[in-house]
């Protein structure tokens, strides 16, 4: 090949990252990767570089979740080893995220010394990545490396799972061919009897039950078939709800759905009409505890039938290979259209609907009445992102959205400080929306520093921090010294961080003049103190411990 027609290995890698989509890249420099951000930097993808790796990873999490992929950069040992709890829980909630780590060097070349950041076994990030990863590969040959990072792009945006690439330092600028044009087949292939098979046998159950009704959940919306299900949900006149994970997948003003599912975590009534349907229709839905509310859902697997993205199982049996898409259709064409239209009274309408909330100016905030009031400003323009506690998901599932909002939490692995990396990385992904952001004083304490990259990019957030005062859903379940933080005084930290405008509230007449200021302040970020009582706990959280 002429010098005219190659690239390096470095260049070649930036370019498919390019034209998968990213826009942004999260991650922290070291000198293991420094070139190869160099290069980034000479790209049209922004490098944003967050205050640590772990805010990165959570920050391209999110990301992936609205961009439909997300990248990471960072350099060997301490950046690869810090981002790992993020990337586990992108492994967990189906998030296609591309990790690309420098490397020491090319592991073929022999060391006589330790290198820092090592702890000497050189192919030890690769190992651990190589468990939560659709695919990973260290690339060592210039020739072997276009291939390599195709099938390792590839394998992410097929499997909607993280990938791993790591670059050895002296490989960045080594001379490799050039990279033509990118597409990748990312859709699931089914065995066409296994297909006929589940199909027929689901048919058979729905057309025959009295009560059925849909439990949607986040992998309708990895594999991009909300209009698919949309369709479905229109033909059948099955009424809906969806998992916590799958929240806002579908409108959530449909007149057949009926609400978010937590199980005993949710509200009784839509727990009640999805376990008292006789025959529940799971589409694209985790099996997870929390999905399902802990532990309620597993005693009607009898009556269940279950499509993931490439498998169906029906009662107690699996069909491999059957791809959800495939499935949808499926079902479409073989049913009848169920005969009681339009008849679920919303559940959730009546829990969190505009009308029913008006503010008592000097009445104390308490959670309940806090979602509620939030409820009557949301719009259009916004996206939620929530963290994980007893003030943030479990009020923020019971919000009633409307259509289009984007819902983001890491609802199944749960890793506390995800939501306020996550706010920068969503706000980025869709920068028309102003986010509203939901966090625990305790998750907020794990990951507050980046409130210091939403302020340098001049982001705009709604901010509302959670204060009650300590680890409140891990008192619920077994208190203890261990379940109380230090007191901050949290709404001074924009001051602190250097730019944006904070303030604390009280009182539900102070929650709404904020919001007010907030509303007038559009283009900064608003980062609001809600203090709450100790002891202000959800019922379904009670319910659930009394169970336990
Ligand atoms: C990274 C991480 N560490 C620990 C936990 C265990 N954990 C789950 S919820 C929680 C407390 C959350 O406290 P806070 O954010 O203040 O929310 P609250 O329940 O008080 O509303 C902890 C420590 C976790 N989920 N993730
Ligand atoms: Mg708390």
């Amino acid at each position: 090949m002429q010098p005219a027609e190659m690239t390096t290995v470095g260049q070649y890698l930036v370019r498919r990252l390019e034209q998968v989509g990213l826009k942004h890249i999260f991650g922290v420099p070291g000198d293991y990767v420094l070139r190869f951000f160099d290069l980034l930097e000479a790209s049209s993808i922004d490098l944003v570089v967050t205050c640590n790796e772990l805010n990165a990873g959570y920050a391209a999490d999110a990301y992936a979740r609205l961009n439909g992929v997300g990248g990471i950069c960072l350099t060997y040992g301490v950046g690869g080893f810090s981002v790992f709890n993020a990337v586990a829980g992108a492994f967990a909630e189906r998030v296609p995220l591309i990790i690309v780590s420098g490397g020491p060097r090319n592991p073929q070349a022999p060391s006589r010394v330790l290198l820092h950041h090592t702890i000497g076994d050189m192919n030890l990030q690769y190992k651990i990545y190589e468990h939560i990863m659709a695919a990973a590969v260290i690339l060592e040959d210039p020739e072997q490396a276009p291939d390599q990072i195709d099938q390792t792009i590839a394998a992410c945006l097929r499997e909607r799972l993280p990938v791993y690439i790591e670059i050895p330092m002296d490989l960045v600028a080594q001379p490799c061919r050039p990279a033509g044009p990118f597409t990748v087949d990312s859709s699931i292939p089914s065995d066409p009897e296994a297909l006929t098979e589940a199909v027929g046998e689901a048919v058979q159950m729905l057309a025959a039950a009295q009560n059925p009704a849909i439990l949607a959940g986040v992998e309708v919306a990895r594999l991009g078939l909300c209009r698919e299900l949309e369709d479905f949900v229109n033909y059948t006149r099955f009424p809906f709800a969806t998992t916590i994970l799958g929240k806002s997948l579908l409108s959530e003003r449909h007149p057949q759905f009926m609400g978010v599912y937590f199980g005993r975590l949710g509200p009784e009534g839509v727990q009640k009409s999805v376990e008292d349907a006789d025959v529940l229709l799971c589409l694209g839905a985790l099996m997870t505890d929390i999905n399902l509310g802990v532990d309620t859902a597993t005693h009607f697997h009898g009556r269940m039938i279950v499509a993931n993205s490439d498998k169906v199982g029906i009662k107690h049996h699996v069909y491999p290979q059957v791809g959800l898409r495939d499935f949808i259709q499926g079902l479409r064409a073989g049913l009848p259209r169920w005969g009681q239209a339009g008849q679920v009274a919303t559940e959730h309408m009546a829990l969190t609907g505009r009308s029913e909330f008006s503010p008592v100016a000097s009445q104390k905030i308490t959670l309940k009445r806090f979602y509620q009031a939030v409820n009557r400003w949301l719009g259009r323009h916004n996206l939620i992102v929530s963290d994980t506690g007893n003030a943030t998901l479990l009020g923020a599932s019971e919000l009633f959205l409307p259509d289009g909002v984007p819902f983001i939490a890491q609802a199944f692995y749960v890793s506390i400080g995800y939501a306020l990396p996550a706010t920068l990385g969503a706000k980025l992904a869709a920068p028309s929306l102003r986010p509203i952001t939901f966090i625990g004083d305790g998750a907020l304490q794990m990951t507050v520093q980046e409130l210091s990259t939403i302020i340098r990019r001049g982001l705009n957030p709604i901010i509302f921090l959670m204060n009650n005062d300590g680890y409140a859903i891990e008192r619920v379940f077994h208190d203890g010294p261990y379940n109380d933080l230090q007191m901050w005084r949290y709404s001074r930290l924009p001051e602190v961080f250097g730019g944006g405008w904070g303030c604390e509230v009280r009182t539900e007449g102070e929650l709404e003049d904020a919001v007010q200021q907030a509303l007038s302040r559009d283009g900064e970020l608003a980062f609001i103190e809600v203090h709450l009582d100790r002891a202000d706990y959800w019922e379904s959280l009670l319910r659930l411990k009394n169970l336990r």
